[in-house]
C-alpha cells in the first residue's frame, strides 16, 4: 500500500463497504481482496461479503454501463476485480464436510461469454454438496452433449446474461429431448434476463434466481427423484 493509499481497516463497516463498491467499480483487485479478507476477519460471512460489497458493487458497474457511463474495458475490469474477492471467498463458499449427494455439469451457452454468476453457482452447488464440472463460457450444444455423455451428471445448469443468447437454452434441451436424455437430468437455468416463465417455456426443471437459489433448488430437486426413484417398483 502506497504511503498516501487509504488505509481500509481503519473504516467502519459501512464505509468499507461503500469504499469497496467505488474500488470494484474503478477495477482495483488488490483493493478488493484486501476488503474482502477485513471484513471476513471482523466476523462477517462469507454471503455477506459477496452480498453486501461485491454483488451489489457489481450491480452498480452494471447500472452504468447500460447507461453508457462505463465501457467494456473498465466493466472487464471490475469483473477481474470481482473475481480476485471471489477466490478469496471460494473456499470459505464450498465449504462443506458432506459426502458429494450429486453431480452437476454447468456452462454458459453458445455466444456469451459472462460468467461471473455462473461461477458463484458453481461455487455454492459445491458448498451445498455437489460435485461440478464447469464448461466455462461460450458453450455449444455439443459441448454440453459430451460433457453429459462423459460425467452423467444428476443435473444440467445452463447460464446466460444476454437477452440475445437466452433462447439457445431451449436449443440445448430440445436436443437432450431428441437424443431420449432429457427424462435422465434436472435442468436448471439462471442469469439476469431470465425469470419463471422462460424456465417453464423452455422445457427447464426449474429457473434460479441466484447462487442460493440454485443450491437449494439442486438439493431438492436431486433428493425429491432419489426418493421417487426409490418408492418405484
Ligand atoms: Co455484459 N451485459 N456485455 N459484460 N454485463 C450485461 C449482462 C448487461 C445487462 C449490461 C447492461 O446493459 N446493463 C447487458 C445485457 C443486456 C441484455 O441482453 N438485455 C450486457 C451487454 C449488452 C454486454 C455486451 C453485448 C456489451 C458489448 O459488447 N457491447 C457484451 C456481450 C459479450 C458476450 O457475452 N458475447 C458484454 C460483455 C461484458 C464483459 C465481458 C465486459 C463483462 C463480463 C465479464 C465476465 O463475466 N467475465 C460484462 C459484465 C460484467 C456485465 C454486467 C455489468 C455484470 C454481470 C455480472 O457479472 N453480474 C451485466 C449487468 C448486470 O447484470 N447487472 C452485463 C454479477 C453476477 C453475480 O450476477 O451474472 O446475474 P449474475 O448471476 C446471478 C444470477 O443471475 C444467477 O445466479 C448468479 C449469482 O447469484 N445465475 C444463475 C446466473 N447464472 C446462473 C446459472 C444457473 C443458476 C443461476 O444455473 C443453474
Amino acid at each position: 500500500m502506497a504511503d498516501d493509499a487509504l488505509d481500509l481497516s481503519s473504516l467502519a463497516d459501512d464505509d468499507l463497504v461503500a469504499q469497496m463498491h467505488d474500488d470494484l467499480y474503478d477495477g482495483l483487485a488488490e483493493e478488493i481482496v484486501e476488503g474482502t479478507e477485513i471484513l471476513l476477519e471482523r466476523g462477517w460471512s462469507a454471503e455477506k461479503v459477496l452480498n453486501d460489497a461485491l454483488v451489489e458493487g457489481m450491480r452498480i458497474v452494471g447500472v452504468d454501463f447500460r447507461d453508457g457511463i462505463l465501457f467494456v474495458p473498465e466493466v472487464l475490469l471490475a469483473a477481474n476485480a470481482m473475481k480476485a474477492g471471489m477466490e478469496v471467498l471460494r473456499p470459505l463458499l464450498a465449504e462443506t464436510g458432506a459426502q458429494r449427494i450429486g453431480k452437476v455439469v454447468i456452462g454458459t451457452v453458445k455466444g456469451d461469454i459472462h460468467d461471473i454468476g455462473k461461477n458463484l453457482v458453481a461455487m455454492m452447488l459445491e458448498g451445498a454438496g455437489f460435485e461440478v464440472v464447469d464448461l466455462g463460457i461460450n458453450n455449444p450444444v455439443e459441448s454440453y452433449l459430451e460433457a453429459i455423455e462423459e460425467h452423467k451428471p444428476d443435473i444440467l445448469g445452463m447460464s446466460a446474461l444476454l437477452t440475445t443468447t437466452m433462447p439457445y437454452m431451449k436449443v440445448v434441451i430440445q436436443s437432450l429431448v431428441e437424443k431420449g436424455i432429457r427424462d435422465d437430468l434436472i435442468v436448471l437455468v439462471g442469469g439476469a434476463p431470465l425469470n419463471e416463465e422462460f424456465g417453464k417455456a423452455v422445457g427447464a426443471d426449474a429457473y434460479c434466481r441466484d447462487a442460493a437459489v440454485a443450491a437449494e433448488t439442486a438439493r431438492a430437486l436431486v433428493t425429491a427423484r432419489r426418493a421417487a426413484a426409490a418408492t418405484t417398483p
